[in-house]
C-alpha cells in the first residue's frame, strides 16, 4: 500500500506549530488526507519499466506524489509507442547493479535515504554504508599509495592518491589549480593537477576495473551487434570501434567500444546494467552476452612515455605501426596474459589493459616498478573525468541520453548510415534539430562549476550544464552545456553558479589535441 488512513493525532502538533509559523494557514483547511508511505529504492528513484521475461507485465513502483503525473505520462508513452519522451534511465527497473539488490544493501541504504531525503548532498558526498562493496585487486595498493576512495556502482574508485602530494612543489605554475570556494573544494584536491600534468607529460595508471565489460560471442554474435550499434563492425580481428546504440527514434541509449577479439567473439565496454538488458532482449539463442567485469581488471596506461613504460615488458610489436590505434591484441606483460586496447578516454598515448583479476596485482606491479624510471604516478577519476572533457569525450547518461540523437551529441562521426538497417537507423533520416552540445569554458581562471547549472544567453535561461572540470592542461574551468544550435566559438553567455554569473565563452572542440597528435604516434 502507499496510502493509509488518515490519523488526526499524528498531525496536529505540526500542523498548529505550521500555523503559528504562517499564520495565513490558519484559515485553511485539509481538503483531501491521507497517510503517505514513502517508498525508497538504493537511488531514491522510482522503478518503471516492462519484465524482460514476461512479456506485457509493467512495472511502476515508489512514485511519489511529486513524481506521479510524469510518472504516468513517460509509463503511458512507453506502453504505447514503446518511447518516453523523457529520458528515463534513471528510474528503469534494469538499472541496478547487483550488490543494490541484496536486501541488507536495500535496508541499510533505504534507512539513509529515509534520513538525507531533503538534505542538500553534494554531488560526489559518498555513501558511509554498505561500503567497501566492490573493490579491484588493486585495492590495496591504492590504500597504500592514499587513495581518496568514493563510492560508484558500489566500486570503491580512487579520485585522487594523497602520495602524489609529494610531487605538488615540482608542479609547474602553469599546472596550478586556483584556490576554490567551499562547496567546489569538497571531495576535490589540488593533488589533481599534478596526476592531470604526469598524464599529459608523463605517463600514468588509471584503474579502469569499474568500467563495465560484456563478452558478446556465439555465432550470432557479429549479427546481433550490428543491428544493435551505428557503426561498422565486420572488420578483422583485432579492430576496435567506438559506436552508439539508439533507440527506435534515434536517440543515443548508450556508447561502446567494441573490440573483436575472435571472429564470434567480442569484448564490448559499456556504460551500465541498461546495455546488458538492452542485448539480452535482442539476443537469440545463437548468442550470449556474459557481464566479465568482476572477473577482469583493467588499467589505463596513458601518456607520451606510455610506451617507453610498456615495450621493454613484452616481446610483442608495440609501436605506432605494430598495434594501432583503436586495435587490440593479446599480448604477454611480466608473466601475464594481457588484451591490450589502443585507446585512451583521456586523449593520451597508451593503452587499457585487461587481464584476469587474479593476475591483476601482478600486472600493476609490473607497470608501476618498469614506470618509476619514467615518472609514473597513479591518478584518479578527478584528473581522469578533467582530462576527457578537456579531450571533448562525452559521458553518456550525463552529456547525452535518449532526449538526443547523434549529430545533437556531435557524435555524427560514430554513424555508418549505409551499414543500414541498425535500430534507429530509419530515423537518422531526419535529424531533430534542436539544441546541440556545445563546448564552453569559463572566462575567469578561478571560476569552477560543477553540473547541472543552468546557463543564460542576453539574461534569459537557455539550457543548462551536463557535465564540468577545472582543466588544467587549458588553465580554465571547462563545462559542456545543451544549447541552441547556431552559437559560434567567441560567442558570450553565463553559467549560474548559486547566485552568481559566471561569464563564459562559447569554444571550438576538443579544446586539446584536436590533429591528434598524441594519441596517433
Ligand atoms: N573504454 C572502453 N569502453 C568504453 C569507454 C572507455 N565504453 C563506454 C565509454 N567509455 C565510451 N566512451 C568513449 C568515448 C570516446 C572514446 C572511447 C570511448 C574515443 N573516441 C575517439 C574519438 O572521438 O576521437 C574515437 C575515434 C574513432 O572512432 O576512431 O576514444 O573509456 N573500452
Amino acid at each position: 500500500p502507499s496510502s493509509m488512513p488518515f490519523t488526526e493525532a499524528d498531525f496536529a502538533d505540526a500542523w498548529q506549530r505550521s500555523t503559528e509559523l504562517i499564520p495565513t494557514l490558519g484559515g485553511a483547511k485539509v481538503g483531501h488526507a491521507f497517510n503517505g508511505i514513502f517508498s525508497f529504492t538504493p537511488d531514491g528513484a522510482p522503478i518503471v519499466g516492462e519484465s524482460r521475461d514476461v512479456q506485457g507485465l509493467w512495472v511502476s513502483e515508489a512514485i511519489w506524489v511529486t513524481h506521479s503525473a510524469g510518472v504516468a505520462k513517460s509509463l503511458a508513452e512507453q506502453m504505447i509507442t514503446g518511447h518516453s519522451e523523457i529520458d528515463m534511465h534513471e528510474c528503469d527497473l534494469y538499472r541496478f547493479e547487483k550488490t543494490d539488490l541484496v536486501p541488507s544493501n536495500v535496508a541499510r541504504t533505504s534507512a539513509q535515504n529515509f534520513v538525507e531525503v531533503y538534505d542538500i548532498i553534494h554531488p560526489l558526498q559518498p555513501k558511509v554504508e554498505p561500503r567497501p562493496l566492490r573493490v579491484s585487486p588493486f585495492y590495496g595498493r591504492q590504500q597504500e599509495l592514499g587513495a581518496m576512495l568514493l563510492d560508484g556502482a558500489g566500486w570503491e574508485r580512487p579520485h585522487w592518491y594523497e602520495s602524489n602530494s609529494v610531487l605538488l612543489e615540482q608542479l609547474p605554475e602553469q599546472w596550478q589549480a586556483p584556490k576554490r570556494e567551499p562547496w567546489s573544494a569538497q571531495f576535490w584536491s589540488p593533488v589533481s593537477a599534478v596526476e592531470a600534468w604526469r598524464t599529459r607529460e608523463a605517463v600514468a595508471m588509471y584503474d579502469m576495473t569499474p568500467l563495465r565489460r560484456l563478452e558478446v560471442g556465439g555465432p550470432g554474435a557479429l549479427a546481433l551487434l550490428q543491428k544493435l550499434t551505428t557503426n561498422q563492425l565486420d572488420k578483422k580481428v583485432g579492430s576496435v570501434t567506438y559506436a552508439l546504440m539508439l533507440d527506435a527514434t534515434g536517440g543515443v541509449r548508450s556508447d561502446v567500444t567494441v573490440a573483436r577479439v575472435a571472429e564470434d567473439r567480442f569484448q564490448v565496454g559499456v556504460n551500465g546494467p541498461l546495455d546488458e538488458d538492452w542485448m539480452l532482449r535482442h539476443a537469440d539463442s545463437d548468442v550470449y552476452v556474459r557481464d566479465i567485469t568482476g572477473a577482469t581488471a583493467c588499467i589505463g596506461l596513458w601518456g607520451p612515455l606510455a610506451r617507453e613504460v610498456l615495450a621493454p615488458l613484452t616481446s610483442a610489436d608495440i609501436s605506432h605501426t605494430g598495434l594501432k590505434y583503436f586495435n587490440g591484441r593479446t599480448i604477454h606483460v611480466g608473466g601475464v596474459d594481457v588484451l591490450a586496447l589502443r585507446l585512451s578516454y583521456v586523449g593520451e598515448l597508451g593503452w587499457e589493459l585487461y587481464t584476469d583479476a587474479d593476475t591483476a596485482l601482478r600486472l600493476w606491479d609490473t607497470l608501476w616498478e618498469a614506470g618509476q624510471a619514467h615518472g609514473v604516478v597513479a591518478a584518479g577519476r578527478s584528473a581522469f573525468n578533467s582530462l576527457r572533457l578537456e579531450k571533448g569525450y562525452r559521458s553518456w547518461g550525463t552529456d547525452m541520453t535518449t532526449e538526443h540523437d547523434p549529430y545533437q551529441a556531435g557524435l555524427g562521426f560514430a554513424v555508418r548510415k549505409a551499414k543500414g538497417n541498425f535500430i534507429g537507423a530509419s530515423a537518422l533520416q531526419e535529424e531533430r534539430g534542436g539544441p546541440v552540445l556545445t563546448c564552453l569554458t569559463l572566462d575567469d581562471p578561478s571560476h569552477v562549476v560543477m553540473g547541472k547549472e543552468p546557463v543564460l544567453i542576453d539574461g534569459t535561461v537557455a539550457g543548462y550544464v551536463t557535465s564540468a572540470a577545472y582543466g588544467y592542461t587549458i588553465g580554465k574551468t571547462v563545462a559542456y552545456a545543451w544549447l541552441p544550435a547556431g552559437l559560434q566559438p567567441g560567442d558570450h553567455v553565463a553559467v549560474q553558479y548559486f547566485r552568481d554569473l559566471l561569464p563564459a565563452t562559447v569554444m571550438a572542440e576538443p579544446l586539446v589535441d584536436p590533429d591528434m597528435n598524441k594519441i596517433r604516434c
